[in-house]
């Protein structure tokens, strides 16, 4: 057992030396907080974390006492010091009610937020724009109702290049490996944007964690979600289709751009004048890669999306099994 032990050591030593460094310095706290979802940026995703946080010192609590109590007893009456089988509570109707009926309670308290949390996810009311998501093999079609706007998402031709196998191109040489487009979705701050999600070929799944949302886009279905970025948080966010769909599954990012108001409106007027057909004569719109790229695909896109809204009670109630799954 010893010389097992000497043998194993000197072998953990850089393991545990590699832990240790890892977990020392600066970057130790973002390490550390790779072990939690993340709070996010917008209002559900701090509802969602806060829940999963209330939840979680509930449980840490009634492990405590439970392993408390268990550990205690343990030492406490040990046979050793003579301590002999308290026999009356077997079978005891008494014990039985109170062990049924304190966690039918405590389940029913925990009930309440995670259903309050729920509603909430689930209210698309007051939404202020909606922007219709068609996964396919392998990107994203954005489609900005009412206003005219679509594009696809493709991920980055320069990232692309760099994941083939023969490439001998180095990941590290760019940011966000794997997790860059060409076009972003584009959402205004401080705005209640829904999403409209559906699939053309297969199930894929949206996923940006920051917003705390994931939800699958399934063929022939609807799905919705919403989600408000905060005032205070202009930025880019990235995520993931996060449903297995295929060969390039790994290799259809979600990006979303955040703007202020004021710069959303300016890119919508800028994507609008470049969806217009160009006048006679005139040059294409240069800044328009997002209509050229588009596959023959999206002519299927309206007939698909006609048939959707009468199948979407259906859609709703096949689709939360799947939805949770993903
Ligand atoms: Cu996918």
């Amino acid at each position: 057992m010893i010389s097992t032990a000497r043998k194993t050591l000197p072998a953990l030593a850089p393991a545990a030396l590699a832990l240790a460094s890892a977990f020392a310095g600066a970057p130790a706290r973002a390490e550390w907080n790779l072990l939690n979802m993340p709070v996010g940026v917008t209002e559900l995703s701090k509802q969602i974390y806060s829940l999963h946080m209330t939840i979680f010192w509930w449980c840490v609590a009634i492990g405590v006492a439970v392993f408390g109590v268990m550990i205690y007893s343990l030492v406490k009456f040990r046979k050793s010091t003579g301590a002999v089988p308290d026999t009356s509570i077997t079978h005891s109707t008494r014990v039985e009610i109170v062990w049924t009926v304190v966690p039918v309670l405590i389940l029913v308290v925990m009930a309440i937020p995670a259903a309050r949390t729920l509603i909430n996810i689930e209210d698309m009311r007051n939404t202020e724009m909606t922007v219709k998501v068609t996964g396919y093999q392998w990107r994203w079609q954005y489609e900005y109702l009412d206003e005219g706007v679509s594009f696809f998402s493709v991920l980055d031709r320069q990232h692309d290049e760099i994941r083939q196998l023969s490439s001998g191109l180095d990941p590290k040489s760019v940011p966000d490996y794997l997790l860059n487009v060409d076009n972003p979705l584009v959402v205004p701050v401080d705005t209640k944007v829904r999403l409209l999600l559906t699939a053309q070929d297969v199930i894929h799944a949206w996923w940006v964690p920051d917003f705390g949302m994931k939800k699958d886009a399934i063929p022939g279905f609807v799905n919705e979600l919403w989600f408000k970025v905060d005032a205070d948080k202009v930025g880019t966010y990235r995520g993931q289709c996060a449903e297995l769909c295929g060969r390039d599954h790994a290799f259809m990012p979600v990006v979303v751009k955040v703007l202020s108001k004021e710069d959303y409106k300016a890119w919508l007027a800028q994507q609008k004048a470049a969806a217009q057909p160009p006048a006679e004569g005139a040059a294409p719109a240069a800044d328009a890669p997002a209509q050229a790229s588009a596959p023959a695909a999206p002519a299927v896109i309206p007939a698909a999306a006609a048939t959707a809204p009468a199948t979407k009670p259906v859609a709703s109630a096949a689709a939360t099994p799947v939805a949770a799954r993903g």
